[in-house]
């Protein structure tokens, strides 16, 4: 388990979103749902502060619904007034912990598979190459494809390299057909120095796209730009490309019919709390340009999420449409 850098501009709340972080992925990997939510919340909660958290009584005077609980509480005083979290360090000192966190940066391999194969004593990368030329079925198609790729896709896309696939993608869906163009969505769009993977909208009537979006890909992948696909759906590609003397990176790309297109650019430009099944919540611009995510909104029942978004109410029994 690796911490990961939180977006916060406070030394210490930022020490208390990685430690807590720490826990919270083992917790995760445990399948603990219960306490993984739980310190997700005070992680999401410490990041979006306006102020630095010196005492606990700066996180206990939040209240409210979601408040944080006693044993993450005591966690957090540990944080504060020791600079360091025990439990944070037992779980970067377990070697299994570690292991199932290496393999599930595999591209496809999560955490359940990732625990099989460290139960079959695969605990590196090099162990699980070395296992898959002995074992051709260890892994699926998908699974091998990330693991051929481990080492590149590991790093996160500069943007102007985003830039570069967007204009060598733009000029091959304007050759095949010009009345079609293409938005780059995702990090991308949301204005991230990197990106995980470049998420990209072809757009058009949607006649046309069923005969072009194919073609597209197939021309993508006679110039070498895809050199691998994961899932070639109607509509839908995932691939790999790779771009001469550049590592290779990942690539999605969605066929969307003009009508759909808002609807689709609001789906994948993300990121996650703007499309959650797990609650609406409200989203502030703070001074300092800085967006605050407001707990998800209580609501009682599905006919009160109808309410807040104005639209008359439907019964399960007449949503099969
Ligand atoms: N998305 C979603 N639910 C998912 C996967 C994706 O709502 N299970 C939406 C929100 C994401 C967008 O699609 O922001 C793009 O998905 P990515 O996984 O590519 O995530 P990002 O582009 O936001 O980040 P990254 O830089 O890691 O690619
Ligand atoms: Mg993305
Ligand atoms: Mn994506």
């Amino acid at each position: 388990i690796r911490p990961t850098m939180s977006d916060t501009d406070f030394p210490m709340n930022a020490k208390i979103c990685e430690l807590l972080g720490v826990v919270q992925e083992a917790y995760a990997l445990k399948k603990d749902h219960f306490r993984t939510l739980g310190y997700q919340r005070a992680i999401a909660k410490i990041r979006s502060l306006p102020h630095e958290v010196l005492t606990i009584d700066d996180v206990r005077s939040l209240g409210g619904e979601t408040s944080i609980g006693s044993r993450i509480e005591r966690k957090i005083t540990e944080i504060i007034t020791t600079g360091r979290l025990l439990q944070a360090e037992t779980v970067l000192n377990n070697s299994e912990n570690v292991a199932v966190k290496t393999l599930c940066d595999v591209w496809g391999i999560g955490p359940v598979k990732a625990m099989g194969l460290v139960a079959e004593g695969i605990t590196s990368i090099e162990q699980l190459r070395a296992a898959v030329r002995k074992n051709d079925s260890l892994l699926d198609l998908n699974q091998k494809i990330g693991l051929k790729h481990y080492e590149d896709l590991l790093h996160r896309i500069p943007r102007e390299q985003v830039a570069e696939l967007e204009y060598y993608v733009r000029r091959i869906v304007k050759r095949v057909d010009s009345s079609i163009d293409i938005k780059v969505a995702g990090s991308y769009l949301r204005g991230k120095k990197s990106c995980g993977d470049v998420d990209i909208l072809v757009y058009g009537s949607s006649q046309k796209l069923k005969k072009a979006f194919p073609e597209i890909t197939k021309r993508m992948k006679k110039d070498g730009v895809l050199t691998d696909d994961l899932v070639h759906g109607a509509g839908k590609y995932f691939g790999i490309f790779k771009f001469p003397g550049r590592r290779h990176g990942r690539i999605d790309l969605f066929a969307v019919p003009h009508e759909q297109y808002p609807y689709a650019l609001l789906t994948y430009t993300g990121s996650a709390v703007f499309n959650s099944h797990q609650g609406l919540q409200k989203v502030c611009r703070t001074n300092y340009s800085r967006t605050r995510v407001e707990p998800p909104i209580r609501v009682r029942d599905e006919k009160e999420i109808f309410l807040l978004l104005d639209i008359p109410y439907v019964p399960p029994s007449a949503r099969s449409i």
